[in-house]
Order: structure tokens, then C-alpha cells, then sequence
């Protein structure tokens, strides 16, 4: 039977409408989040942004057993900054006590160490990307390449390349082991389509960025610098 002009045009304009209202109704739920979440590898520089950020001081930083929460106001919006302590035992409990409440996670990385330190580096940054909560809510992404003062720190986009590598190795074992076991009853969310190298370009609902930080530098105060992320915290606010 064939369907009249009149009735497609009337079915087209119920499907355009759903598809906007379902955007909309999507936007609005990750305006109301106001969490911003600090994570990383511990000695990352956490707590530092999060002191500079919050009360804009520079302080002796010890390891953190516990989340700091403190507010990033400007005048579209007061975000909820939280630092999340990057030890491995602690930091699962207290991102999944938060991430429902993510509008965006910034993850701090030191850019002094990252080529020592890349396996548990992109092992961490894989579980999150690859996390439940985050992968429906998609919140705002920024990967903060702190320690910039430091003379073999790498600049975000060495960071970013070396990521990538990294990331694309251990999203092959990760599906290799998956392949092998054909009973997993768990909900399983990949990492981008796996046709071509990993890239953070692929993942079509994260938008991954990217900040160059230098929080302390024991020679001058001058070479203190965080606008990268101050600029972040601005556009997603609104
Ligand atoms: N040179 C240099 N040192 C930094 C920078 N940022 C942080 N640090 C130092 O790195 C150390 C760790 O910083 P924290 O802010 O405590 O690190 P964290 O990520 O909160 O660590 P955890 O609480 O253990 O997860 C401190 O000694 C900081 O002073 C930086 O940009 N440059
Ligand atoms: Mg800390």
C-alpha cells in the first residue's frame, strides 16, 4: 500500500520533533550537573589545581585520603570542583560517589613522568572513558598536561600521541580477552570503531581536550599558569 504524500510529510514532522525534543531534553540534563571531577594518577597535581582553582593559592600538598570539594564560581554558573585522591585502592569509591553528578572530568596528568608511567596512565584514563555512567552521560573531557615547567615535560601533543598509542594497544587486549570469553553477561562499551588506530576523535559523544598546566615552579611564581583550564571551566559553565 502506498503511503500518501500528505502522511509521510505529517510522519517526518513526528520523527523531527521527537529527535529535537530528545536533544534538547539531553542537553538540559547535562546543563543541571554541576560536578567537575579531578582525577589522575596520584602526584599528579590534583589538589594543587584544585587549591588555585578554588581559593586561588598556591600549597604544600600531601597525598589525599579523601575528596576535597570546594566551588569554581563565574558569572554564568558555580561549578562543584572535586578533587578525587588518585591512589588506586581509594579513587573508584569516590569517582563512582560523583560521577552521576559529572558535567565535566578533567584528568591531570604528570607530563614530567608520563613515558615511565603510561601503562597505569592509560589504563586509568581507559576505564573511565570506557565507564557505564560516563559513556551515557558523556560529560565535557579535558586532559590536563600538568608539570609544563619541568624540562622533560611533554607538550600536549606528545601527551596526546602517546595516549593514543597507548590506548589503542590496550583496547586490543581488552577485545581480545572479551573474544574469548563468550559468556560475559556484562554490558561491554568500546573505545571508538576498532577499523583504524585509536584516535580521541572517535569518540563521537566525548569531546576530549586538551590543557598545558604549570602549577609550582620553585625558581619563580611568574611561571605559574592555569588559563588553559580556566578557559575549559568557562565554556562548559554556560
Ligand atoms: N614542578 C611542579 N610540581 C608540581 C606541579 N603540580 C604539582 N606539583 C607537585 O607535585 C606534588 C603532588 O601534587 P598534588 O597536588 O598533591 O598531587 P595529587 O594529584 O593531588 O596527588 P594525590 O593526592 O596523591 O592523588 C606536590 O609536591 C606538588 O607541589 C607543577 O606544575 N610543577
Ligand atoms: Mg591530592
Amino acid at each position: 500500500m502506498a503511503i500518501s504524500p500528505q502522511i509521510l510529510s505529517i510522519l517526518v514532522a513526528i520523527v523531527v520533533i521527537i529527535l529535537t525534543a530528545a536533544l534538547v531534553f539531553w542537553q538540559r540534563r547535562r546543563a543541571s550537573r554541576s560536578g567537575i571531577l579531578m582525577v589522575g594518577l596520584n602526584d599528579s597535581g590534583k589538589t594543587l589545581l584544585f587549591s588555585h582553582l578554588v581559593h586561588n593559592k598556591f600549597v604544600d600538598t600531601y597525598t589525599s585520603v579523601k575528596e576535597n570539594i570546594g566551588d569554581f564560581a563565574n558569572n554564568k554558573a558555580t561549578l562543584k570542583i572535586i578533587d578525587i585522591p588518585g591512589h588506586e585502592r581509594v579513587r573508584g569509591k569516590f569517582f563512582d560517589q560523583h560521577k552521576q553528578n559529572a558535567r565535566g572530568i578533567a584528568f591531570i596528568v604528570d607530563s614530567s613522568t608520563l613515558q615511565s608511567n603510561i601503562r597505569d596512565v592509560a589504563e586509568y584514563l581507559y576505564s573511565l572513558l570506557t565507564d557505564q555512567v560516563v559513556a551515557s552521560s558523556s560529560p565535557w573531557f579535558l586532559i590536563v598536561c600538568n608539570k609544563q615547567d619541568q624540562t622533560m615535560a611533554k607538550g600536549s601533543s606528545a601527551v596526546k600521541k602517546l595516549l593514543e598509542k597507548e590506548l589503542n594497544t590496550l583496547r586490543k587486549t581488552k577485545h581480545n580477552r572479551l573474544a574469548n570469553l563468550d559468556n560475559s553477561a556484562e554490558k561491554v562499551i568500546s573505545l571508538g570503531g576498532e577499523d583504524k588506530d585509536f584516535e580521541f576523535e572517535q569518540l563521537n559523544k566525548i569531546r576530549v581536550n586538551f590543557a598545558e598546566t604549570s602549577l609550582f615552579n620553585s625558581a619563580s611564581k611568574d611561571s605559574i599558569d592555569y588559563k588553559q583550564v580556566e578557559i575549559w571551566l568557562e565554556n562548559i559553565a554556560g
